[in-house]
């Protein structure tokens, strides 16, 4: 796929403010001679790949400061067109006036992602890729950079490759028995047939369970704590965080608002949200910061369900067997401090399925088994090589795909004709081709670069 735009774009590459170096980025087919331009050269001064230190001028031939001119040439640059990369000094001034001089020699405005759109449409990397290069840029954490890396550097590419390959293959011989008669081409069995069908199902449903675990590597994980008034959630925010960030007392009713925290959890972006005790309550803004955190709850990957026997009977009857509100939920039972041994025993055995955590904000006991546990419930340990699904697009299509290859094994093992079959695969090996952008709509990609940032 390749399709040269005619204009030449240009925008800061690096973010805006004070800084050693600025980057400004152009690409186009004017870019050498816009670099000519604004640094009074020829464009047979700027070699491929070669640095050149020069002074930049504005359009009345007024000096702006000394850079160093890099020029990529056509196809061989991070769009495929021709490439100049100025850097110059940083701050807020001398960036913006290079890109006015740039402007003034008729550069447009980049858009959002507008340099890695123009690649991937002249073939310098698939969809996939592209969208990996905005993850790795905004990774929040190095397990995120490790894992948008590995789709970034074409590791997925490979695996949806050689999955679409399997199934072109297997396509190629179902349709050549179509055309011909059954004397003339090779066959395969049904056996064969189910088999190859099977593995690429199998790669593909492995593949689908690791979306969870790695979208809350690239975006994050939400953890609530939750519980009834005074049960300890706050403190148990600050031991976790081992930090006084929240305000904690001997009075019920203390937090009001949903306090947000952002934590790393085994390298995982854990977002940890403290709330208001549940009870039932009269109060109109006590009712406000309940529906708050509900709100929160509702968008959880965990909760941390926070129980205290010391108190009075909870408001909300706590059944250790029972998810609150239908989420994943880890139950703690804080201040263990002042839990006998016996009462111990008997949560234990009341919670035959999931066992409770006994923990101590007070005295950090349990603190350490906790977060652990949060970490392997949230994105449990993968190997180095495992790729995994971080995106919602491609978990979109993998799931289409898996879908059709479902109904193409169903009718191999119910007779259906051999045309049918053909078409659930040539679904599948589109969802497939969705991910690489090889057949993807303009407003889809449209819509993809339009997340990035200016400059990439
Ligand atoms: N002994 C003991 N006391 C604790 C422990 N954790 C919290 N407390 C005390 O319990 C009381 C309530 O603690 P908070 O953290 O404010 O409880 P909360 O659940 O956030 O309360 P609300 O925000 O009012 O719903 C405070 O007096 C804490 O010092 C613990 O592990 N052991
Ligand atoms: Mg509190």
């Amino acid at each position: 796929m390749s399709s040269f735009s005619v204009s030449t774009i240009v925008a800061l590459a690096t973010p805006s403010g004070v800084g050693g170096i600025a980057v400004i980025r152009i690409s186009g087919p004017r870019a050498l001679d816009v670099a000519a331009s604004v640094s009074q050269k020829s464009p047979a001064d700027f070699k491929p790949r070669h640095a050149l230190f020069t002074p930049l001028f504005d359009a009345r031939g007024v000096e702006i400061d000394q850079v160093v001119v890099t020029y990529f040439s056509s196809p061989n640059s991070y769009t495929g067109e021709h490439v100049i990369e100025i850097s110059s000094h940083g701050g807020y001034v001398v960036p913006q006036r290079i890109l006015k001089v740039c402007f003034s020699l008729g550069c447009e405005p980049a858009m959002p992602g507008e340099f890695t759109k123009r690649a991937f449409l002249n073939g310098k990397m698939d969809l996939s890729q592209a969208e990996a290069v905005a993850d790795l840029i905004c990774a929040k954490t190095d397990i995120g950079r490790a894992t948008s890396y590995k789709i970034m550097s074409g590791q997925f590419t490979n695996l949806i490759n050689g999955l679409r390959q399997q199934l072109i293959d297997f396509l190629s011989v179902i349709e050549a028995e179509l055309d011909f008669e059954p004397t003339e081409v090779p066959a395969l069995s049904a056996k064969e047939r189910l088999k190859c069908l099977e593995g690429v199902h199998g790669t593909v449903s492995g593949l689908l369970s690791t979306y969870e675990t790695g979208r809350r590597i690239i975006h994050g994980a939400i953890v609530v704590i939750i519980g009834s008034p005074n049960v300890g959630k706050s403190s148990l925010l600050n031991a976790i965080l081992s930090e006084e960030r929240v305000i904690v007392s001997t009075t019920p009713g203390t937090t009001r608002d949903a306090i947000e925290v952002q934590y790393q959890i085994n390298g995982l972006p854990v977002q940890i949200i403290d709330t208001a005790g549940i009870h039932e309550t009269e109060d109109t803004i006590e009712a406000r910061g309940l529906s708050i955190a509900r709100s929160f709850m509702d968008k959880a990957d965990l909760l941390l369900w926070v129980h205290d026997n010391t108190t009075p009977a909870p408001d909300f009857s706590f059944n250790l067997q029972t998810s609150p509100y239908g989420h994943t939920f880890i139950p703690v039972i804080n201040k263990v401090d002042l839990i006998s041994p016996q009462q111990k025993r008997l949560y234990i055995k009341s919670s035959s399925h999931m066992s409770p955590l006994f923990v101590s904000a007070l005295t950090g006991a349990g603190i350490a088994d906790l977060v652990d546990a949060v970490g392997n419930l949230l994105a449990p340990a993968s190997t180095d090589s495992e790729i995994l699904l971080t995106n919602a697009r491609h978990y979109e299509c993998l799931s289409r795909c898996s879908e059709s290859l479902h109904l193409a094994s169903a009718g191999l093992n119910d007779g259906t004709p051999l045309d049918a079959l053909a078409l659930h695969v040539r679904t599948s090996l589109s969802s497939l081709d969705s991910i690489l952008g090889v057949t993807s709509s303009d407003d889809i990609i449209n819509n993809i670069f339009s997340t990035f940032c200016v400059g990439k």
